[in-house]
């Protein structure tokens, strides 16, 4: 419990509600957000709520505040979870993750940073330049990061467009000394096309606005973005972002991280490229089809460092192995299309891959002998897209709610499985809660054979007609009677569905209606080997390095590599196996508005969320358990003023004993349990009379200190 707050700011901790109903959470959680307090605990999890304004809380004075404090002795925060991971990872030895969810523009990302800023400042008291170098590397990274990954949606303004999960490295004196970024797919078809009121990457808007005039001539990019077909469909070029700042930012930070000026260079062309590509035009001369801009061809040739007729000859020609024949084969004009917008998806993502590895490669532990120095602790910072609901929701949509099913699974797992672990642990009986178990959903995604990805996958290996639609008609074979599942062919009375095209999950957090357009082509993720061919022998290292494949030849290239779907989902599976394998902290974001008001609680918005993220049941697993648990000598420490047997000192044989006599001499003994190790109290209340009591006795020992030192005793 945190006890630095006045109940004038309504409960700190969820646990200690009179009575738990959604009412009663909904009312606390309101209060708590219109006094400015945007953060509350429930037990140990942290539910932040998004004030969408700038909040004086995160300074340095604040920082001072948390440090080393356990976590009821302050008002609830991140930092306080970051310190309780930090603590628990330094004392311990052991690793910790921090999972941050909550649905699109709930606040995930901005809480991440505010943890990795946190632990950067209470580390490295000696101020090792070396340390410091490391955690000056992990907090540009994100810039970075953001710029290449993060986009305006109709969501968030700076939404994360792919999956990011980080572990920072400490050496024994609890001082990061590297990092690891693992990233999860990127939304690459965001690169050609955006929905209304939707932007595309930020780098690209940064780039036009940002660049010297010098570096735009030399990429032969206008400033006007508007004149770029692939960073227009979404009709928006302004965000709340100072694109023209954040470009000088990226570039600082690329540089403080030790990208080269080449590697620099290679990323501006390769997002100048890009821009190119999406204004090629592509007609017919007859049978024959061709380029109408070749103008564009040079430059492009140029900015990738190749031969002007590659390039022509792979946008054009697609060569095919047949046998032990090689041939090349004129692409129609919707192929030469497809081909090219398959090239700028593929160069874009292949592009974010890369950048990621770079800082791998910088930021990894370096010269760190376990055997001399110790174990390595870790802690992770997961910070991934949250649930999306989208008027047109695709192959990304669906990958982004799978991700986050995965995670609410391991919250329920995680949650419950700790409570009867330290119960078991303590020697406590445990009392089963109920609870809607979201297994169904990740298994109807993830099954073998009957999974929707594995429905997928084989539509995509049909040899004859592989469609959208074949794939539809294996989900209503195989999903026919799925609680969760369902399409306009098996309710053929539900209008917001079409026929071959629709499906509807029923996700843990709502509805979602997917259309499978595109699905096949998604999930196949083809990129001709004549494009992997052209980059790979570019005479610009920086991009030959990113595309080693092009290497081989048609003849070696395998012909079934795997699906994106399949490669999302075992990332996913290790991932959790990861995080589960770590003792985890936990903050719950929620999202109070639509319309990005830092003054309006929308009850109904609010309420849907507290309820798919089973915060109620959180609630009441944690108190069904006991509301309460301390060690024995924390728990003396804290109220051994209230009993004689325990004030100054207590003479029994040990801390337990004395915790017994001072609750049975409160008569509470029947509203707790003795554990090994600390004592467990069932209901708030009891903590509250101990609390008074304790109050109570402190003001009463003043008055006498005072009366002491006045001489007036
Ligand atoms: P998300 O990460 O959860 O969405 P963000 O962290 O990007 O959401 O938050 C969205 C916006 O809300 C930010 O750009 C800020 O304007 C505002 N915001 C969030 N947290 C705070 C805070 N603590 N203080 C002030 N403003 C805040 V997504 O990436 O879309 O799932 O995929
Ligand atoms: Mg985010």
């Amino acid at each position: 419990m945190a006890e630095h707050e006045s109940l004038e700011f309504g409960k700190a901790d969820f646990v200690l509600l009179d009575t738990v109903s959604m009412e009663e959470f909904m009312a606390n959680l309101k209060l708590r957000f219109e006094k400015g307090r945007i953060y509350s605990y429930i037990g140990e999890v942290v539910v932040s709520v998004n004030p969408y304004r700038a909040m004086n809380i995160y300074g340095r004075d604040t920082i001072e505040q948390y440090k080393g404090r356990e976590l009821y002795e302050r008002p609830p925060h991140l930092f306080a979870i970051a310190d309780a991971a930090y603590k628990a990872m330094k004392r311990r030895n052991k690793d910790t993750c921090i999972v941050i969810s909550g649905e699109s523009g709930a606040g995930k990302t901005e809480a991440s940073k505010y943890i990795m800023q946190y632990i950067a400042a209470i580390t490295n008291p000696n101020q090792r330049a070396e340390v410091e170098r490391v955690k000056n590397m992990l907090l540009k990274s994100n810039c970075v990061l953001e710029a290449f990954g993060n986009a305006k949606t109709n969501r968030n303004d700076n939404s994360s467009r792919f999956g990011k999960y980080m572990d920072i490295n400490f050496d024994f004196k609890g001082d990061p000394i590297g990092g690891h970024i693992n990233n999860y797919l990127l939304e690459k078809s965001r690169v050609i096309f955006q929905q209304d009121g939707e932007r595309s990457f930020h780098s690209f808007y940064q780039l036009l606005k940002g660049a010297p005039d010098s570096l735009l001539r030399s990429l032969h990019i206008k400033k006007d973005p508007t004149a770029y077909n692939y960073i227009k469909v979404g009709g928006q070029i302004k965000s709340g972002i100072n694109d023209s700042a954040e470009f000088k930012g990226v570039a600082d930070a690329m540089k403080v991280i030790g990208f080269t000026g080449d590697e620099i260079q290679t990323v501006y062309k390769i997002l100048a490229t890009i821009l190119h590509l999406g204004n090629l035009k592509f007609g017919m001369d007859g049978d024959v089809t061709l380029i109408e801009n070749t103008k564009l061809v040079s430059v492009i040739r140029e900015l990738l460092s190749t031969k002007e007729e590659n390039v022509e000859k792979a946008l054009l020609y697609r060569t095919v192995a047949t046998g032990r024949d090689v041939i090349e084969k004129q692409h129609t004009t919707k192929e030469a299309s497809y081909g090219r917008d398959a090239l700028a998806k593929a160069m874009y993502e292949r592009l974010f891959c890369w950048i990621v590895g770079r800082i791998n490669d910088i930021i990894e532990v370096k010269n760190y002998d376990a055997n001399v120095h110790g174990k390595n602790t870790v802690i992770g910072v997961l910070d991934i897209y949250g649930f999306e609901i989208f008027q047109n929701n695709s192959f990304e949509q669906f990958c982004i709610n799978y991700c986050n099913e995965k995670l609410q699974q391991l919250f329920i797992q995680l949650v419950l499985k700790q409570e009867q672990e330290e119960y078991q642990r303590e020697g406590i009986p445990w009392k089963h809660i109920d609870y809607f178990n979201n297994q169904i959903i990740v298994d109807l995604v993830e099954q073998q054979h009957k999974g929707i990805f594995s429905v997928l996958d084989e539509a995509c290996m049909n040899v004859g007609k592989v469609t959208d639609e074949v794939f539809l008609q294996g989900l209503n074979v195989k999903l026919a009677k799925h609680a969760h599942f369902t399409s306009r062919k098996l309710s053929p009375t539900d209008k917001s569905l079409e026929f071959d095209r629709d499906f509807r999950i029923r996700h843990y957090a709502g509805d979602v209606v997917y259309s499978v357009v595109g699905f096949i082509d998604k999930n196949k993720d083809t990129l001709f080997q004549d494009f992997k061919r052209l980059l790979y022998n570019s005479s610009n290292p920086v991009l030959k390095g990113m595309w080693p494949e092009g290497k081989l030849r048609i003849t070696e290239v395998t012909k079934r590599p795997q699906t994106a779907g399949t490669i999302f989902k075992n990332s996913m599976i290790s991932l959790v196996e990861n995080l589960a394998s770590k003792e985890p902290y936990y903050v719950r974001c929620i999202k109070p508005n639509d319309v990005k008001s830092p003054l309006l609680f929308e009850p109904e918005r609010c309420r849907h969320q507290v309820e798919y993220l089973g915060l109620l049941e959180n609630v009441r697993v944690r108190r069904a358990g006991f509301a309460y648990r301390q060690t024995y000598p924390r728990f003396l420490q804290r109220y051994k003023m209230i009993s004689e047997y325990t004030w100054p000192n207590h003479d029994l044989s040990s801390d337990k004993d004395a915790v017994k006599k001072l609750l049975q001499g409160c008569k509470f003994d029947h509203d707790v349990a003795y554990g090994k190790t600390k004592v467990f109290i069932r209901t708030p209340r009891t903590l509250f009379t101990l609390e008074e009591q304790r109050s109570e006795m402190v003001k009463r020992i003043v008055i006498f200190l005072q009366k002491v030192w006045r001489g007036t005793l």
